[in-house]
Order: structure tokens, then C-alpha cells, then sequence
């Protein structure tokens, strides 16, 4: 057994602008099928870099800090929406989809953006919002104005009961609260009611108009045209209702993605993906999706895969799964399996901008999240977090995951070990489920609070130098050992860690052959792909590491004299050369 001292793997180089980095982007940037190894960063462009100081993040924050994605070596990045809105769920309520919202810029500042990350060998997905618009785009408007073509892009229904005074059917809103809001009538009578799956101010398309079908064809065009790789789509197995829009067994949106819902996971969803792949293909190089799809299994998710549909779709049974071998094992198994039937990476991802951040997952008890229709933030009210064991247990879980064949989706701010801020004040929180659940539901502004970039207080450099305004959601004063500033040059730590990882996988595991299980103790997951070998400890004890072993990086010390701790992953090259 070898548990030798980790190899000392090269610093990243120093970013040089318009020159992609080695091993990473570089490499991957004119090969048409980058997306099924890709790493790609998820920029929350609302939290990632303030570039004219109004607290908000912006492209001119981003673009200004196109290094730190070079110097960490991701091949793409996924955009937040950025288009025009009123902000009602954080830019997913669009009222203008072929612009940018001035907060984030103008279209010229976001087409320089899209150039500036090509010279950068980084590529850009944006994420199309197709389920519902802002109530403030001009098809609704005209819509409550009575326009009867407008009308028909939406799905207004009258009430049922005396006078129509209750609403349409049963289903309840992902934000809490009822999905139906109801119109008046210019007269000043109550009229019908519309459909919003999520907040009032997010009216459901009718996706059996085929004015809504042409349109997103022509948004999709519009983005393409400007140099746009792809999409993220947004609640994707959500666009095309039960027509009859029938009551639900169980009426609440949110909890019961694995139950299914007149609402969710539709068979006609499939016929939309079919033509917006016929529109990516028709682009050279062809431009890819990303599925945000939450459905009840992987054989599910597949469907939504395929040569004639999506290429890819999120695993989020992955993100869900307790730290625990058992359930990240099956996980693994059933997804790569699904997946591979339809000829479709997996695409592996532990974090985004609705869930708890996985520090803060993993400080904690870890319930049988799969089998629980419930969000974990619910479950875990009131148990203080462990933030050394999450953040260990984190280090560990991105270990795992890319050295997974198949894509990798990475969280801004997970790179720096950023836990969850759970104690924002009631005042600044900003995520309207916050509102809708009377606050029974603390919301996702947690996971959204804007990065640490450098200096000791506040906004650490999310805003530049004597900015007017304060970050747009208070960022918690012991950030300050979490800035980039701060790690970048420790080797210790997370910063340092992905920035390894992420050249090993690029030089290494990407090239590497299929997954082979190893036998195992309990407790541990363990691979072998080719001559690299991944170790996973989530158990309660050590355990030796395979003999004649080499230690190319391991997310936590290594003890000689027991091999792999409790919660600590290793990447191993096999064959003791
Ligand atoms: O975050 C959730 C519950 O609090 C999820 O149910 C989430 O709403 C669902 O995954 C869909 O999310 C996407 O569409 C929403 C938007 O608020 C999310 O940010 C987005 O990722 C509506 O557009």
C-alpha cells in the first residue's frame, strides 16, 4: 500500500488573457463533441462579480474576472438568465428574452462577453426560460388587455363554483400558494384565472400554440446566431401540460417530483426537444442542451435523451444522495446506465442556485433524501451544521464526481468551500418562496449570496472600492478565510484542490476507459478506470488503499499507517510505477 505524500501536482499557470489555458478549455475548444466531457461552471451572474458597484453582479464583473475560470481550467460556463426582467424570481420571470437586463449590461456588453470567453477557450451556455414569462413581457400585457391572440399564448381558465370563484383545479404553486391568480376584467368584474406553476408573476405558456413553439425557435436562432454554444432549459419537463388540466392526486408542485403530476413530464414535451434539436444542428459547429428536468427516475430522464432530442440532462439524484456509499453507488449505477441506453453522457453535478450548498448538506445528519418527497431544507430546520465535517465530506464529493465518466457541472462558489448562509434577516431575503410560504420556507437566497473575491470585511471585493451600494444580499464577515485571495496561493486548500482536480481530470480521467466497480469494505465506494483508481470513504473507519498504489491527489491528509480516513476521497494511479 502506498500512502505516500500527494504528489506535488504543477500550479495552474497564470492566466494570460485570450490565451486558453493547457489540458483544459485549450484543448477542448474544436472538438464537436466537448459536451460530453466538458466541465462547465454555473455562473449565478447576479452574485458572481459587480462591476459598476451597485451590489449586483454583472457582466462587467464577470468578464473582468474571466481569469479565476481559466486559472481553475473549466471548458464552459452556464449563464443565469440575463435578460430583460423585473426580478421577480431572480431574472427566471423574462419580459424580454433578446436583451440584456440593464442591471447585467446592455446586447452589445453581452456579445463582447460571449467573445471574450471564446478568446478565453471557455465556452458559453445560456438558460432559455421556456415554461412561463414575466407578466410584464408584452404577450401577457396584451393578454390582460384582451387581445385574444395573446390571450391564447397563456392558459387562462375561468373558475370553478359559484361565480368562478374558485380556481381552475387543485395544484398548488412550487412557491407555496395556490397556481391560479385571477384576472380582472376591464370592467373591474372578476374574470378567468391564469396558470403560474411558480410565482404570480410567472404566467405558464401554452406550449400547444404553435406561436409559442416558433417563438423560442426564433429566441433559440437569435443566441445561436450570436455565438452561443447552448442551453440550460429551464424547468424543461414542465412545458406541456395534461390538456384537460385535471386535479392532481397530490396538488402540490414542489415535493412530489417523483410522483407523477399533470403538470410534469408530459409525453408531448418530447415532440418540442425534437424540433430545438433540429435548430441546434443546423449550426456548425451544432449548438447542445442541458436539461433541467425533475423527474421520478434515470429511465425517465432518458426519454428526454437522444440523438433526435436533449444531449444531455442533469443527474439530480446525484445532487440528492446522502453521503453515504450504498445510496452514491446505486446512484451512479442506474444513471450511467439510463444514460448510456440513449448514447448520452451523464452529467454529474453536486450544487446549483436552488439548493443547499453541499457544506452545509453534508454537516448534517443525512437523511434517505430519495425516498423523501421533502427539500432537505425543510427536513433539517433547527440541526446545527458541522461545517469542518461538511466542508471535508465536500472536498471529497468533487473528487468523486469528476472522476466520473461523463460531463461535470460545477456551482460558482463551491471551488471555495462556501457553506450555505442560513441567518440572513428576514428583510433582505429576496427569493419569493420566502413570501409565499410566509416564511416557513427560509428559500434559496442561501446559496446565492455573492462570492468572496478578496480583502477582510465586506463585499470582499464583489464590488469595486467604494461602491454605493452593499452586495444585494449580506455575504457573512467570516468569509473573509474564503476568499480567492486567500486560498489561491494555500495548498491546502479548497480553491487549490479543485484547481488540481481539474487539471488531472483534463489530463487524465477524460481519456480514461469506461467504469470498472472495485470490491470494496463497506462504507467505501471504489473504481477503477483504466490505470487510474477513485476511493471514497463516507464510512466510519479507515481503509487501506489498494497496494503498489501512486496518490495523484487526495481531498484530505492521507495517514500512512491506516490508509484512507473517514470522509476523504483519493484519485490513485494503479501499478505502483
Ligand atoms: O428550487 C425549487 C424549490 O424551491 C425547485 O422546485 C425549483 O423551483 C425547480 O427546480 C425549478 O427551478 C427552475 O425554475 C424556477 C426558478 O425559480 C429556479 O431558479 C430554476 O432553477 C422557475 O423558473
Amino acid at each position: 500500500m502506498s500512502t505516500a505524500a500527494l504528489d506535488p501536482t504543477p500550479a495552474p499557470s497564470d492566466p494570460v488573457p485570450g490565451v486558453p489555458p493547457p489540458g483544459g478549455a485549450g484543448g477542448a475548444i474544436a472538438d464537436v463533441e466537448w459536451w460530453r466531457t466538458a466541465v462547465v461552471y454555473q455562473v449565478y451572474i447576479r452574485s458572481f462579480a459587480d462591476g459598476d458597484g451597485d451590489g449586483i453582479g454583472d457582466v462587467a464583473g464577470l468578464r473582468s474576472r474571466l481569469g479565476h475560470l481559466q486559472a481553475l481550467g473549466v471548458d464552459a460556463v452556464w449563464i443565469n438568465p440575463w435578460y430583460a426582467s423585473p426580478q421577480a424570481d431572480a431574472g427566471y420571470d423574462v419580459s424580454d428574452y433578446r436583451t440584456l437586463d440593464p442591471a447585467y449590461g446592455s446586447l452589445a456588453d453581452g456579445e463582447a462577453l460571449i467573445a471574450g470567453c471564446h478568446a478565453a477557450g471557455i465556452r458559453v451556455l445560456l438558460d432559455i426560460v421556456p415554461n412561463h414569462t414575466s407578466d410584464e413581457h408584452a404577450w401577457f400585457t396584451a393578454a390582460l388587455a384582451g387581445d385574444p391572440a395573446a390571450r391564447a399564448r397563456y392558459l387562462f381558465r375561468p373558475g370553478r363554483g359559484p361565480g368562478g370563484d374558485a380556481p381552475p383545479n387543485n395544484w398548488q404553486s412550487t412557491f407555496g400558494g395556490p397556481a391560479w391568480t385571477r384576472t380582472t376584467t376591464p370592467d373591474g368584474t372578476p374574470g378567468d384565472w391564469y396558470l403560474h406553476l411558480f410565482a404570480p408573476k410567472q404566467p405558464d405558456l401554452d406550449w400547444d400554440n404553435p406561436e409559442v413553439r416558433e417563438e423560442f425557435a426564433d429566441i433559440l436562432r437569435f443566441w445561436f446566431d450570436r455565438g452561443v454554444d447552448g442551453f440550460r432549459i429551464d424547468v424543461a419537463h414542465g412545458l406541456v401540460k395534461d390538456a384537460a388540466l385535471p386535479d392532481a392526486a397530490h396538488p402540490e408542485l414542489r415535493f412530489r417530483h417523483s410522483e407523477p403530476h399533470p403538470a410534469w413530464d408530459q409525453d408531448g414535451v418530447h415532440a418540442v426537444y425534437r424540433a430545438w434539436r433540429t435548430v441546434a444542428d443546423s449550426y456548425d459547429p451544432p449548438r447542445v442542451f442541458v436539461a433541467e428536468a425533475w423527474v421520478a427516475s434515470p429511465e425517465r430522464l432518458a426519454r428526454y435523451l437522444g440523438a433526435d432530442r436533449l444531449h444531455t440532462a442533469f443527474q439530480f439524484d446525484f445532487l440528492r444522495a446522502p453521503w453515504d456509499a450504498r445510496w452514491q453507488r446505486e446512484v451512479i449505477d442506474r444513471s450511467m446506465a439510463s444514460a448510456a441506453q440513449v448514447g448520452s453522457p451523464s452529467t454529474w453535478v453536486l450544487a446549483n442556485h436552488d439548493m443547499t450548498r453541499q457544506v452545509t448538506r453534508y454537516a448534517r445528519c443525512q437523511p434517505d433524501f430519495l425516498a423523501e418527497p421533502q427539500w432537505e431544507r425543510d427536513r433539517w430546520a433547527g440541526e446545527t451544521p458541522d461545517l469542518a465535517l461538511g466542508t471535508r465530506r465536500a472536498r471529497a464529493a468533487v473528487l468523486l464526481t469528476l472522476a466520473l465518466p461523463g460531463v461535470a457541472y460545477l456551482y460558482q462558489g463551491e471551488e471555495l468551500g462556501l457553506e450555505e448562509v442560513e441567518d440572513i434577516p428576514a428583510g433582505r431575503r429576496q427569493d419569493p418562496t420566502f413570501a409565499q410560504t410566509a416564511g416557513t420556507d427560509l428559500g434559496r437566497d442561501g446559496c446565492r449570496v455573492p462570492l468572496p473575491w478578496s480583502g477582510q470585511a465586506p463585499p470582499f471585493g464583489f464590488s469595486p472600492p467604494g461602491s454605493a451600494e452593499a452586495p444585494w444580499l449580506p455575504q457573512p464577515p467570516s468569509w473573509r478565510s474564503l476568499t480567492v485571495q486567500s486560498q489561491q496561493d494555500d495548498p491546502a486548500s479548497t480553491l487549490t484542490l479543485y484547481r488540481q482536480a481539474l487539471r488531472l481530470r483534463a489530463e487524465q480521467w477524460v481519456r480514461a476507459p469506461d467504469l470498472q466497480w472495485v470490491d470494496s469494505p463497506a462504507g467505501t465506494v471504489a473504481f477503477n478506470r483504466g490505470s487510474l483508481g477513485c476511493w471514497v470513504n463516507s464510512g466510519g473507519d479507515p481503509v487501506a488503499l489498494p497496494r503498489r498504489a501512486r496518490v495523484l491527489l487526495a481531498s484530505s491528509p492521507l495517514d500512512p499507517a491506516t490508509g484512507l480516513p473517514p470522509d476523504t476521497a483519493v484519485w490513485l494511479h494503479l501499478g505502483g510505477d
